[in-house]
């Protein structure tokens, strides 16, 4: 398998730290899906990356659904709990953390505006959201050190995305000052190798976008 991803994005870390906790093998390839030589199109009519390749040439696209695609094909360790109401919690907080991710894509594509052009009021609102469902991260996962049913699931995964991003794409948001126990839990999961194999760094965006 392929999996065409980018270096800063937090939709396919998801994917990469997933594939490496299962032990499945797969080629990276990175691009950078906002200039105008991207493959992404020819695979994702949204334009979109992660695109995950595969064998027989199909290829797969949205981070959820990637997921979930992994999880059914390569069920072990599970990364999903089995029990249905931890499961829809891990789902709630993927689809939070998936929301947080959205919404600072937004803001910093606004930042890269022309001062002149730049929306004041949308920037606001997706600053609002971005905050907003950090505070919501941190008050539910607390001192906890997983986020659903003391075991990493990919609850853990999806958050751990939008905050690493955060902190390469957007640092003045400065989430782990004012959230110090959200900062101790993604400072533990990222001991973990998938984490450090898959740290994010900024890429260079050489077309224009906005
Ligand atoms: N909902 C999508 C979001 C993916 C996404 O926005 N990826 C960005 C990179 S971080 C991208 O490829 N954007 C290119 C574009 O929107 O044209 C997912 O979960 O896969």
């Amino acid at each position: 398998m392929k999996l065409i991803s980018a270096t800063p994005s937090p939709y396919a870390r998801k994917v990469r730290i997933q594939l490496l906790e299962k032990g499945v093998p797969f080629e990276l390839v990175t691009e950078v899906p906002w200039n105008d030589d991207t493959t992404v199109p020819a695979y994702n009519p949204l334009e979109k990356l992660p695109v995950l390749i595969l064998d027989d040439g199909r290829a797969l696209y949205e981070s959820a659904y990637i997921l979930e695609w992994i999880e059914r094909m390569h069920p072990q360790p599970a990364l999903m709990p089995s029990d249905r109401d931890a499961y829809l919690e891990a789902r709630q907080y993927m689809v939070l953390a998936d929301g947080i991710c959205d919404a600072a894509l937004l803001l910093f594509f606004e930042r890269l505006r022309a001062p002149a052009h730049r929306s004041e009021p949308w920037m606001a609102r997706q600053l609002r959201k971005v905050d907003r469902g950090l505070e919501a991260l941190a008050r539910d996962i607390g001192t906890r050190p997983f986020a659903v049913d003391d075991r990493f699931t990919l609850a853990d995964i999806s958050v751990a995305a939008p905050l690493g991003w955060l902190k390469v794409r957007a640092p003045d948001i400065d989430w782990s000052t004012r959230h110090p126990d959200l900062a101790r839990y993604y400072e533990r999961h990222s001991q973990r190798e998938s984490f450090i194999k898959t740290v994010p760094t900024a890429q260079v965006l050489r077309d224009k976008v906005v």
